[in-house]
């Protein structure tokens, strides 16, 4: 198992190589964006825009940016916050006869306390296992004195062959907010939510976007939601292990309004076909985090065959 450092990719950034046996995991430092996975047997897990400016400054449209300290818009912040478009430092790294693991960090700087004036360490681990990838983030609040709050997602853009028929599961019961509508208090009752042409897109132009709130499952600490791609070329079974830390679950497809144009210039206008953001999230309600304190979110996911 190995990990390396690619310098000068001719991508956003310098990059890192995780390998385990033929699995294979991609990450920039740009962001500390992992932006391919591919597992043993099977095809790219991860998907990313192929108009995604890759600049090192405009965030990488697809695989798994990372929003912090503000998610979405919520906030007087850039849309999901500073990190997705800093660069991360590599803090270790270490291989066993399975596993794979890079640490990646970012503190706080000048430039960060000007949009926001706080302190703070994340650290984000990275490891790719031959069936697995397991990712976890701590935060750290680095100040002895003030407290902050903040809201964070791993927002995770899955790749797929087609949309229509991929099935998830594990969101059953679970109340949402329907942020394209902007209604609150939905209740989902299908065991499987599929994402298809069968609903119309809405004004807003998202065809989905759900914020749900999650059942705490006290007794393992984590809950596992399920992305079921019956399609022939990418057909598997991806079980999400979301830490109860993470107390929303986004699911998230543009559609064909969404992000089409000037709307979302860097996002494919084909592309909603081909992807959905499944992400562990922290948004109806914020973290405080006191001095010199920390919060972990973790999320492992598994391949199998269907
Ligand atoms: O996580 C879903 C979401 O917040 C959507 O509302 C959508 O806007 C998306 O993220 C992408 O945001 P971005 O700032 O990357 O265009």
């Amino acid at each position: 198992m190995s990990v390396d450092i690619v310098k000068n990719t001719g991508g956003p950034s310098d990059q890192i190589e995780l390998k385990c046996g033929n699995s294979t995991c991609s990450v920039y430092l740009f962001g500390a964006t992992i932006f391919s996975w591919k597992p043993d047997g099977f095809c790219e897990k991860l998907w990313i825009s192929k108009q995604s400016a890759m600049d090192g400054i405009t965030p990488v449209r697809g695989g798994i940016p990372i929003s912090f300290p503000q998610f979405a818009g919520q906030g007087t912040l850039p849309s999901h916050g500073l990190v997705r478009q800093l660069m991360w430092e590599v803090q270790s790294s270490h291989s066993t006869d399975s596993s794979a693991t890079v640490v990646l960090m970012l503190c706080d700087s000048e430039a960060t306390r000007k949009s926001w004036n706080h302190s703070f360490a994340l650290l984000y681990t990275i490891t790719l296992s031959k069936m697995s990838l397991s990712v976890s983030l701590s935060i750290e609040n680095t100040n002895k004195v003030d407290a902050f709050d903040f809201t964070t997602c791993l927002h995770t853009y899955f790749k797929t062959e087609n949309i229509r028929n991929c099935a998830i599961s594990g969101l059953q019961n679970l109340s949402y907010f329907d942020k394209c509508k902007q209604i609150p208090n939905n209740i989902q009752t299908d065991e499987l939510l599929v994402i298809d042409d069968s609903i119309t897109a809405v004004d807003c132009g998202n065809y989905i976007d759900r914020t749900y709130d999650n059942v705490n499952d006290d007794t393992s600490g984590s809950r596992c939601v399920s992305l079921i791609d019956n399609n022939k070329d990418s057909s598997c079974k991806l079980n999400l292990n979301i830490s109860n830390s993470f107390i929303n679950t986004v699911v998230w497809n543009p559609w064909i309004e969404g992000k089409k144009g000037s709307k979302g210039p860097d996002f494919d206008d084909d592309g909603y076909n081909f992807m959905v953001c499944i992400e562990p999230v922290v948004s109806t309600t914020p973290i405080i985090l006191k001095p010199m304190c920390k919060w972990e979110g973790t999320k492992v996911m598994t391949i199998s065959k269907l």
